[in-house]
């Protein structure tokens, strides 16, 4: 590599060895590996059809995802009360009339329901929604899920699955979940911080644990990960955190992490995932719509990284405040796997910023990006504004390589795109390709 930078010129007429490509063609050579790679979508909230009515799909769903029914509330004088009291289908249409009709689409969420109508074909200016309910009336799961997946580009997706919930809990004790694309993650926010709350749930399970988390508690949380592990399979475990959480430090939570999570992680080879600084119901009016953000103290990563060598943790954090600290961990910490633009930074602006700032600081070892999909065509939005938003991004990586005097060629870009967007995960995790 020669040591002075080239100008453009030289770097359009520069001899370039059989396989690098020219600059020129790094763009389209970045895209085409984006678009034919299958991506890993490491963290969702779908579901496989084993578990019916909870995996959702189809306009209504849609329309009525929290992600949308934030921006309804600005835009419409309908108050949170009546709109509760209204059916899913008055929802969608109410969401419809609000942000589609009476405005126009520009935003994150709702160019989401454009991109999905237009993949499928369905008018996407209708001022109601007959036609697309009819369309989705008439799909078949499992074919409509194959569809939707080759859309998107996706070959993997990871679900969220909680053990106390009524309504997953009998599909896992029934044992017929096992499907080829779906993946099961061990989900612990009712466990960590919701002790108090549902350690009951165990104890008529027949463990035999306390409010307080003391005497044979811990041993018996052990028992009760190491039997949904052997019912879940989970690819990993999981919890989402307040800003405000610490570790260590006196609560439940810090006991329960500590003293049993992370050593069954251990015992079963399990990543464990830490989505941290969400601000829960600052606006319970809105439900699901009602968290917000907050700036965590990322010392309880460290504190946990430093502490734990032998566990690894896949981390997202929700501030934009957090993002740069949690790149500069990462390179402290080579068990830490920073994931994902979660949920307020999955948008254009702060994912490009985010994400060249993992390129600059970390190269390829980190995941970009996750769908956090709750409704099944969600996917193929999400993840086509994924593919555009890094092209140009990889691009730019790639072309400051031409710019210091070395080249790239499509084996690079290929090799990185995998590294990206599967085998960063698949070697964390028990997945492997094909
Ligand atoms: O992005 C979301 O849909 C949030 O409501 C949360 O579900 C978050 O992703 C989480 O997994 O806690
Ligand atoms: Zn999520």
């Amino acid at each position: 590599m020669g040591a002075t930078s080239l100008n453009p010129s030289d770097l359009k007429n520069k001899v370039l060895p059989a396989d690098l490509l020219a600059v020129d063609q790094i763009h389209s050579a970045v895209e085409g590996t984006l678009a034919a790679t299958p991506f890993i979508d490491i963290h969702t909230h779908l579901f496989s059809p084993a578990f019916g009515k909870l995996g959702l799909w189809g306009i209504d769903e849609l329309l009525t995802y929290h992600y949308l029914e934030a921006e309804f509330f600005r835009s419409s004088n309908t108050t949170p009360e009546q709109y509760w009291k209204l059916s899913k289908r008055e929802r969608a249409d109410a969401i419809w009339r609000a942000l589609f009709v009476g405005n126009s689409p520009i935003s994150e969420s709702t160019r989401g329901i454009i991109a999905v109508l237009q993949a499928f074909d369905l008018p996407t200016d209708a001022s109601a929604l007959e036609e697309a309910r009819e369309f989705f009336n008439a799909q078949s799961i499992e074919q409509h899920i194959r569809k939707v997946f080759e859309i998107a580009g996706v070959s993997d997706v990871v679900m969220t699955n909680d053990p106390l919930d009524p309504e997953e809990q009998p599909v896992w004790l029934k044992g017929d979940q096992d499907h080829e694309q779906f993946h099961a993650v061990l989900r612990l926010d009712r466990i960590l911080w919701g002790w108090p709350k549902h350690w009951q749930q165990l104890a008529s399970q027949g463990y035999a644990v306390d409010e307080k988390a003391s005497g044979k508690s811990i041993g018996e949380v052990r028992r009760f990960l190491a039997d949904w592990h052997k019912r879940m399979r989970p690819l990993y475990m999981a919890v989402s955190l307040t800003d405000a959480f610490f570790y260590p430090d006196d609560s439940i939570t810090s006991k329960i992490l500590g003293e049993a999570v992370l050593p069954s992680c251990r015992e079963f080879g399990l990543p464990m995932s830490l989505m941290i600084g969400v601000r829960r119901q600052v606006n319970p009016r809105l439900r699901l719509a009602g968290d917000a953000v907050g700036r965590a103290d990322l010392r309880a990563l460290e504190n946990l990284c430093r502490s734990f060598p032998e566990n690894r943790f896949l981390v997202s954090v929700l501030s934009r405040e957090n993002q740069h600290e949690l790149c500069v961990y990462a390179r402290k910490f080579n068990n830490m796997m920073p994931f994902g633009c979660w949920w307020f930074m999955n948008n254009p602006s702060i994912v490009e910023e985010i994400t060249r700032e993992r390129i600059e600081l970390l190269g390829t070892t980190f995941i970009p990006q996750h769908s956090d999909a709750r409704v099944l065509e969600q996917v193929i939005y999400k993840w086509r504004n994924t593919r555009r938003t890094l092209a140009p991004i990889l691009t730019n990586a790639y072309k400051l390589i031409y710019d210091d005097g070395g080249g790239i060629s499509r084996r690079h870009i290929q090799r990185d795109v995998n590294r990206l967007f599967r085998s960063n995960f698949e070697n964390w995790t028990s997945l492997r390709a094909g």
